[in-house]
């Protein structure tokens, strides 16, 4: 199988094989073949009488010593992967509310409230009363507000409540899915999957369905807060991939999640000090700072800060040679870097307590004195870049021009250029007309076992060709920047004729002279909700739940637990989802059944597996064409 479709990533590669250098790739090849109870999600070790196995095949013990059969198994498997996906999402999450809380009160100087405005929206949706009071009084309540929703409340949690339909809400009530805390119901799916509770598969997805609305909320917490503390993202132009790394400058990457600390980070880079200091050190154009995976999106869009990469070719962008600094914070970064980085004179920069890395040189992060971290952070790659050898670097010279941040409100004040009073009007008309045939958001990751990017790629050109609108978060979205997908010449080339006149008519109205671009980038993985709140926005503007929607979705290269726990959100709000790397449920008849099809019945959504990705595409296409004609379109 060829390894990546991305050139850049591919050059990057040729530099680690010549130099004996073990990437991702090589990694995987020496884990072939995979363990096959694994990849069936029949193996349990939740207690010491274990590891139990239980064959895919007619052979062998039909449970593991305590009983449990392949439905338990493969149930409680996929529950514990949902609950550590909603842990990273609150954790990053409850973390953006704490510094808002300390904002507010005035402890962390760095961190103003930029966004007044989502303040109030935000305020005015969670009913924290807005008028006549201090902006510094209204971020407290909403701080305190997001806070509660992390622990048990009588109450369901206020953000997955007040941003969905009152018909998801109806439903989620209906199927007992309703969550009362983040954090307590990842405990909660923790007990119920441990040694001797839940052993009915359909209550504990259930109960996983719960942990994935606790995710959802998350999410949206995440997003909201970032747009109070950094802005709400408008459209802006950049660049992505490797060809971003300058070799004339201190090169900074900024990796991880969390725009605590990128954001922060992005802000001092420009102060002139440090790029005086740069260039006595002989870095003629300065600090250059790039992006990488989720963090690599937020400043993105809000920055313009160029992506050099994302997901699983994290190691290409150290392989370049002209990297000083990899500064991580949590999540998806791999071990790895450390052993890479040291092969190079590249400083690998840890910041969270909870996420430290051996070898790595770690700085930590406090939002009291955010600026003073981000200086010295940004001294260490200076001093890093000192012995850089110009004979090791290889940047590839290709990267495309990338559109981000099309948040709900850009895309909403952009279609208000083509109707002021009623915004959404125009976007329904064109659904309505058949012009936007569906609309189809792609979320996750690359995976080691999918040629990067290739399933993103073949199916965009299949949906787009059909006039299916394209939102895109996460990797996802790094994929399609990095390909050239997110411009308006691409809108040009792959456009059908429909969706071409509507991104034109919208483009010409904003003053691009042009279209939109093809793929409309909505942020990182937590920004998946702004994706929710437009589907929202539509269903209550049409008066009906959003399982009637022509809306669908696609993990294509999912890999991590996150995207599951997203996945199953989408699902649950009513998204027929499509899954292009089979996740590890097949050893349970049962689980794959209400996964693809009794979940159908319940939330109107359901998974969609298919690893052929033209194939997938056809079935969305296939799948938006029922919607439609359920709403009579
Ligand atoms: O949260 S898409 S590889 S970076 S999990 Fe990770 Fe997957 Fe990227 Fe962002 Ni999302
Ligand atoms: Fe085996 Fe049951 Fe223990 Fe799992 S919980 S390891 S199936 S005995």
């Amino acid at each position: 199988m060829e390894r990546s479709i991305d050139k850049a990533t591919l050059s990057a590669l040729e530099s680690a094989e010549k130099a004996g250098i073990s990437t991702v790739w090589d990694r995987c090849a020496a884990q072939v073949p995979q363990c096959g109870f694994g990849e069936a999600g029949l193996c349990c070790r939740h207690c010491l009488q274990g590891p139990c196995r239980i064959s895919p095949f007619e052979d062998g013990p039909r449970t593991g010593v305590c009983g449990a059969n392949a439905d338990i198994m493969v149930s409680r498997g996929l529950s514990r992967a949902i609950a550590a996906g909603t842990a990273s999402h609150g954790a990053h999450a409850k973390h953006m509310a704490h510094t808002l809380l300390k904002a507010a009160k005035g402890e962390a100087p760095d961190y103003p409230i930029r966004d007044e405005n989502k303040l109030k929206a935000v305020a005015a949706r969670i009913g924290v009363s807005v008028d006549g009071r201090e902006i510094n009084e209204i971020a407290e309540d909403v701080a305190m507000k997001a806070l509660e929703d992390f622990s048990e409340k009588e109450t369901p949690l206020t953000w997955a409540v007040t941003t969905v339909t009152k018909g998801r809400v109806d439903t989620f009530l209906k199927l007992g899915v309703v969550p009362t805390g983040i954090d307590s119901s990842i405990a909660e799916s923790m007990h119920r999957t441990t040694y001797g509770v839940d052993s009915d598969p359909v209550n504990i997805i259930l109960g996983a369905v719960k942990c994935a609305l606790a995710d959802y909320a998350a999410c949206h917490i995440a997003t909201d807060i970032a747009d109070i503390l950094f802005g709400t993202p408008s459209p802006v132009a950049t660049r992505a991939n490797l060809g971003v790394l300058n070799k004339n400058a201190v090169n900074i990457a900024l990796h991880g999640h969390n725009p605590l600390l990128s954001d922060i980070l992005v802000q001092v880079a420009g102060e002139k000090v440090l790029n005086d200091s740069a260039k006595a050190a002989g870095a003629s154009d300065g600090i250059n700072v790039v992006g990488v995976c989720c963090t690599g999106n937020e400043i993105m869009m809000r920055h313009k800060i160029p992506m050099a990469t994302s997901s699983v070719s994290q190691e290409a962008v150290i392989l370049t040679g002209a990297l000083d600094a990899m500064v991580v914070d949590y999540q998806c970064i791999m071990p790895s870097l450390a052993g890479i980085a040291e092969c190079f004179h590249t400083k690998l920069i840890t910041t969270m307590p909870i996420a430290k890395i051996p070898k790595a040189e770690h700085i930590e992060f406090h939002e009291p004195d955010a600026k003073e971290c981000a200086r010295k952070i940004i001294e260490a790659a200076i001093v890093a870049f000192k012995k850089r050898d110009s004979g090791r670097i290889n940047i590839p010279d290709i990267s495309s021009t990338a559109f981000a941040g099309f948040s709900v409100e850009a895309i909403l004040s952009a279609l208000s250029l083509l109707d002021r009073e009623d915004p959404l009007k125009p976007l329904i008309d064109n659904i309505v007309s058949g012009n936007i045939y569906g609309v189809c958001l792609f979320a996750g990751c690359n995976t080691v076992k999918v040629t990067q990017d290739a399933n993103y790629l073949a199916m965009i050109r299949e949906l787009a060709k059909n006039n299916v609108l394209i939102l895109a978060t996460g990797c996802a979205s790094g994929a399609f920047a990095r390909h050239g997908f997110m411009t308006p010449e691409a809108t040009e080339k792959y456009a059908g004729p429909g969706l071409k006149a509507v991104l034109t008519a919208i483009g010409q109205a904003a003053g691009l002279g042009g279209p939109l671009p093809l793929v409309l980038h909505m942020g990182s993985c937590v920004d998946t909700s702004r994706a929710a709140d437009l589907a929202v926005a539509i269903a209550d503007k049409l008066g009906v739940d959003l399982d009637k929607l022509p809306i669908v979705a696609s993990a294509p290269e999912a890999v991590t637990e996150k995207a599951v726990a997203i996945g199953t959100w989408a699902v649950a709000a009513g998204i027929p989802t499509h899954l292009g790397v089979v996740p590890p449920v097949l050893g349970s008849k049962l689980v794959t059944e209400v996964l693809t099809s009794t979940a159908k019945d319940l939330f109107g959504g359901y998974f969609i597996v298919e690893t052929d990705p033209v194939k997938a595409a056809k079935t969305l296409i296939s799948v938006i064409g029922e919607r439609r004609k359920g709403l009579g379109l």
